[in-house]
């Protein structure tokens, strides 16, 4: 199939819209498969594996290919669980098109925005597919007002439901003027696409309108590729899964008007920072991005690759980032859901999975020439983990077990983090939610046969100091033998929010000999590490020594990092020690008649709200700031709260001083 035959698209969207169900009548209204399955019945194709079944939600994002008229359409369904949208995201990097699904009965939600925003920021050529036009075809034209007030007004619609919204009416390939629609005229439609279209070309402009002669679609192709990439054009499909409504007119857009892969915008690689391009070229240096891993029970660790330039064949030696050894491609897969088949090459665009390498991971670019050993996506900003749990092994003796199946589970999902904090001796899983957490440790169980025990992790406190102040040590041990000696002066103050620690070394005239510095720098280290008034980690601080004083014979390494230790914890005493907080940025999606409620709750739980803004279709979005102390059983609060109809997602904020009673409390804890 050559590259200019390719379409990539990700499907994604808020849950339930109806994106594998989609996907599935589009693999069968093509002649791709010949069962249709059902997201109920357990048996699509895309969610294939036990937790979508169980779920009827997709947990994974899957690709699959469908042929269109000569075309390979590599369709990606993705989860929308608000929770999962991490492994949605991910993604992104191996398309070229992002088609956000919404239906017009389910008000849009924080998930799809966050879509949007992303696909934006990652430069994809968007467009919007109305799904489900069967159930509520009076309001798509609200729907439609929404989208264009969220999205910025560039959402033209390119065919439209008739007057009954049992079909679908097209606008843009072969306009059926004469139809009646739901939303506008046929007409009207096909101009505005066109008016929007000739925008990104004067030439185009002055000959429509000067001319007012028709375009072809030839003369429209370049202009309208140009409109998809910048962003100025967003087309809108309208779909029915239940009576096959517009899925021939959606195939068409997908592979007519959506770019082929040297049309999109290109993936953002870099090489030190620098923007790298590549050429979607056969005869070029193999590049190709890793933009899935998942682990078969049979076939071992799978790496799922979009080739970017060159091609990878059975045989192929390629790189990893820098490393210096090749590996060679033995076998060559493409999946479909849960079938495999085995090819010989993957072209530029195209997608292939590889098993069983165990040095490809998540995000890997994988090459076949020394130049590309730098070349790098430019990082994904995923959101971050900030749901944590401690996981225990229940069974003695199966740590070695809990660490290797954690690495598997965190290799398998961006979203997810694990984390041992050696102070208190937790290992901690981290991921975006309850439910994220849930089906993470639901796979450790039925997958890797791994049970673990869970409690609440602890909080991360910061201490830091408010004013400055001097320290002073003096170590000195005489028993018997040799005795040890060092003395190390220094000071200390408060550095701005979130520099860190920063050590300088002022001492002069050798008062403590350069050999020995790295010592007493050591002993500071030691006590910022464990902290002084609360067993958490000092920040936030510049410590200088300058002065000090030592000993020929008795001065050795161990007295000047008991010496650089204690002299700070003295310095600290005297510098107004207190104990940080992480706060958190808050952001709520809720039903309008809870936000009373929700507000309410905030407020108490020392949240401070900053902003709200309310949908027209019935849902506002809040967002705060609040304590994490307070936030650690806020999945459940809200449940309470809304019926299980609010979704909250978190990020990090900054740190700030926790009020009198938490620091009496957290500096107690630690004696
Ligand atoms: N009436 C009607 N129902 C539909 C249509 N498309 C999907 N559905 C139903 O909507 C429900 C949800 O569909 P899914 O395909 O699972 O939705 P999804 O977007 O993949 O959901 P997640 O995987 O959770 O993100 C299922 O019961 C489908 O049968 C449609 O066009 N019309
Ligand atoms: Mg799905």
């Amino acid at each position: 199939m050559p590259t200019n035959l390719i379409r990539n698209i990700a499907v994604v969207g808020q849950s339930g819209t109806g994106k594998t169900t989609l996907v599935e009548k589009l693999l069968h209204f093509s002649g791709t498969t010949n069962h249709l399955g059902k997201v109920e019945k357990g048996d699509t194709v895309t969610d294939f594996d036990n937790q979508s079944i169980h779920y009827h939600h997709s947990i994974e994002a899957t690709p699959v290919a469908l042929a269109w008229k000569k075309h390979r359409l590599n369709l990606i369904d993705t989860p929308g669980q608000n929770e999962l949208i991490g492994r949605s995201l991910s993604i992104f990097p191996a398309v070229e098109t992002t088609a956000l699904v919404l239906d017009p009965q389910t008000p849009i939600t924080q998930i799809s925005q966050q879509l949007f925003e992303f696909a934006k920021t990652q430069r994809k050529c968007q467009m919007v597919i109305i799904n489900k036009i069967d159930i509520a075809p009076n309001q798509c034209q609200q729907l439609l007002n929404e989208i264009n007030q969220l999205f910025g007004g560039r959402c033209l619609p390119i065919n439209l439901p008739n007057a009954q919204g049992t079909s679908v009416v097209d606008c843009y390939f072969e306009p059926q003027f004469e139809q009646p629609t739901l939303i506008e005229s046929v007409a009207n439609t096909h101009e505005q696409l066109i008016d929007q279209v000739v925008e990104e070309d004067e030439a185009l402009m002055e000959i429509y309108l000067e001319q007012g002669s028709e375009l072809t679609p030839n003369q429209l192709h370049d202009p309208l590729e140009q409109a998809l990439r910048l962003g100025h054009l967003i087309p809108v499909c309208f779909t029915s899964c239940e009576n096959n409504a517009g899925l021939s007119l959606l195939l068409d857009a997908f592979t007519q008007l959506m770019p082929m892969p040297s049309e999109g915008n290109p993936p953002l690689l870099e090489k030190q920072g620098k923007p790298v391009s590549i050429d979607c070229d056969s005869l070029e240096h193999t590049v190709a991005h890793v933009f899935k891993v998942s682990n078969d029970p049979y076939l071992g660790k799978l790496a799922y690759l979009r080739v970017y330039q060159g091609e990878i064949h059975s045989g192929s030696q390629l790189y990893v980032g820098d490393t210096n050894k090749a590996f060679k491609v033995n076998h060559l897969y493409q999946l479909q859901g849960s079938l495999r088949s085995e090819i010989h090459k993957a072209l530029p665009g195209d997608y292939c999975v590889l098993a069983k390498v165990d040095e490809l991971d998540f995000d890997s670019i994988v090459h076949d020439s020394h130049d590309e050993d730098d070349v790098a996506l430019h990082a994904l900003s995923l959101p971050t983990p900030m749901h944590g749990v401690r996981v225990q092994p229940t069974k003695r003796g199966d740590e070695q077990k809990l660490s290797d199946v954690l690495n598997k589970i965190v290799s398998e999902d961006p979203s997810l983090r694990v984390e041992l904090r050696s102070r208190t001796n937790e290992t901690i899983l981290s991921g975006l939610g309850e439910f994220h957490l849930q089906i993470a440790l639901e796979k450790m169980r039925d997958i890797y046969k791994l049970d673990v025990q869970t409690s609440q992790p602890s909080i991360e406190y910061f201490e830091t100091i408010t004013r400055p102040a001097e320290g002073h040590y003096r170590h000195k041990k005489q028993s018997g033998g040799a005795g040890q000696f060092g003395e190390v002066q220094l000071k200390v103050r408060p550095l701005e929010r979130g520099a860190g620690m920063q050590f300088i070394n002022k001492v002069v005239g050798g008062a403590i000999p350069t050999s020995l510095i790295p010592a007493v720098e050591k002993g500071i280290h030691q006590a910022v590490a464990e902290g002084a008034i609360s067993g958490n980690p000092i920040h936030d601080i510049e410590v200088t020594v300058y002065d000090g004083k030592y000993h020929s014979v008795d001065s050795k390494e161990i007295a000047f990092v008991i010496a650089g230790k204690k002299a700070l914890l003295n310095a600290i005493e005297n510098a107004g020690p207190i104990v940080l907080e992480p706060i958190a940025q808050l952001q709520v999606n809720i039903p309008i008649e809870y936000v009373g409620d929700v507000t309410g709750d905030l407020s108490s739980h020392r949240g401070l709200i900053e902003g709200s803004h309310t949908s027209n279709m019935g849902y506002s979005f809040i967002s705060a700031k609040a304590p994490m102390t307070e936030l650690q059983d806020y999945a459940a609060r809200l449940r309470a709260m809304t019926g299980g109809q609010g979704t909250f997602s978190l990020t990090p904020s900054h740190y700030e001083p926790a009020p009198p009673k938490l620091q009496k409390e957290v500096c107690a804890e630690d004696v």
